[in-house]
């Protein structure tokens, strides 16, 4: 059961797994294809409807993808797709996972975490009441750890302290309230796992980037989205859109915020072991779940180099920085849990960028410039709602 399949990473995650004979539901309310249209944004490639992207999926493969649209919030609708479809694995994409979109107003925070930590927490009863031995992949953020200037560990640290021991969570100190929403569902998530003997796995995610996977790719309806607007669009992706259509690439303050990062065929891989390695009832696994890691400004070195042997032209602006961030830091996070599981990592070469660049190129007229450059202030965060467009 993929709740927030009709996501970004949900889509492409759904697909791969049906690909692979396993048998796939998505749950999902479709409220990203809603913040978009109360803000005025769109995907840079053209989606299809979920309905009609379930229905290409099956006419181009056979397979059969099971839809249950519906919030996770009602509890009500949850249990009720929690009883029809009886999932052995539940992978939790379904959340508001934009950090500018959570600093916009004060109701949008409060959105974020009631959306997010009230969604997991019914996830968490479905699970007990419904199918106590679904495993439960959770996607986190590497987020959640902040820029500690130590190593990060993955999920626990081994700390002595006045002559005891002990392996705690890693501390959190997430910068926005959507990467707090994030710390607050691990806390929760660890309580239910060893209270109700949950299998869960917490997964914390770095940047995803890219867009074609070898499923999306069997049919131009079933393209995935791409995000190009300042408050849902991510690094990577935005400086390529960015290259493509003669807009500088909109580096942040002076570029040295460094964040691991994965492609998104490697978002697919990585659920498919979690799937493939459940965790015990009463531990919460935790993987890093990235690839390799970049500063702000390796990656706008990296379009600059790939788009010049496409024939872009790609320029640079250092942007006051929106958020409350350190633009200078030691980054040093660990990541090796997955590839020891058996994850092949697709990582950054030439050919992947300019695969990328290609298909943006191809996009490029859908691009709305007024979009790109960032309306979100993590200090101007008001009490009083921003709402509708800038
Ligand atoms: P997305 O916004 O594209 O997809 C999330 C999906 O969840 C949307 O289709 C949305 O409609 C659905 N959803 C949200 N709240 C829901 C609810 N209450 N009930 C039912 N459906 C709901 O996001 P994404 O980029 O695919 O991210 C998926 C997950 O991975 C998120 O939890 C995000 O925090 C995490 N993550 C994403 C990235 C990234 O770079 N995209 C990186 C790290 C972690
Ligand atoms: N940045 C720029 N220029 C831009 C956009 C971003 O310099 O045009 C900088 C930001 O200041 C930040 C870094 O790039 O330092 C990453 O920002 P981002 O927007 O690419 O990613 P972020 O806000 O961290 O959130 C994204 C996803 C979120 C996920 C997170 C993983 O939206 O769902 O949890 O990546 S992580 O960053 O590891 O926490």
């Amino acid at each position: 059961m993929i709740l927030g399949g009709d996501g970004y990473c949900g889509w492409a995650t759904a697909l791969h797994l049906s690909n692979r004979g396993y048998e796939v539901a998505i749950v999902d309310n479709m409220c990203r294809r809603t913040f978009d249209d109360q803000l005025g944004f769109n995907s840079l490639t053209p989606i299809k409807g979920i309905h009609e992207r379930v229905r290409v999926w099956e006419e181009v493969s056979g397979k059969r993808i099971q839809l249950y649209v519906g919030d996770i919030c009602d509890y009500e609708f949850l249990s009720a797709a929690f009883q029809a479809f009886e999932p052995t694995a539940c992978v939790h994409f379904g959340e508001q996972r934009s950090a500018p979109y959570s600093m916009m107003d004060r109701s949008r925070a409060v959105f974020t975490q009631t959306n997010n930590v009230m969604g997991t927490i019914n996830v968490c009863y479905a699970i007990k009441e419904f199918a106590p031995e679904c495993h439960l992949i959770k996607l986190g953020t590497m987020g959640e750890y902040g820029t500690p200037n130590i190593d990060i560990e993955e999920g626990y640290i081994t700390i002595e302290h006045n002559g005891r021991t002990d392996t705690l969570p890693y501390p959190k100190q997430g910068n926005s309230f959507y990467h707090l929403s994030k710390c607050h569902d691990s806390a929760n998530m660890l309580m239910c796992t060893k209270t109700w003997k949950m299998r869960t796995t917490d997964l914390n995610q770095g940047v995803v980037y890219g867009v074609a996977t070898p499923e999306t790719m069997m049919d131009d309806r079933l393209v995935n989205r791409l995000d190009y607007d300042a408050v849902f669009g991510t690094a990577l992706n935005r400086f390529a859109i960015q290259a493509a259509v003669g807009h500088p690439m909109t580096v942040y303050g002076k570029g040295g915020q460094t964040r691991g990062f994965l492609n998104i065929t490697d978002t697919c891989k990585c659920i498919q072991i979690a799937c493939d390695n459940p965790a015990p009832p009463g531990e919460m696994k935790i993987y890093n779940q990235f690839t390799e890691q970049f500063s702000v400004n390796e990656l706008a070195a990296l379009i600059t180099e790939a788009g010049q042997k496409l024939g872009l032209d790609p320029q640079v602006i250092n942007v006051p920085n929106p958020r409350t961030e350190m633009e200078e830091h030691y980054y040093n996070a660990k990541h090796s849990k997955l590839q020891d599981l058996g994850l092949e990592p697709n990582l950054m070469k030439e050919s992947i960028l300019e695969s990328l660049l290609t298909t943006v190129v191809k996009y490029k007229d859908n691009v709305d410039q007024r979009l790109i450059l960032p309306g979100v202030n993590w200090t101007e965060s008001a009490s009083v709602g921003k709402t509708i467009a800038k």
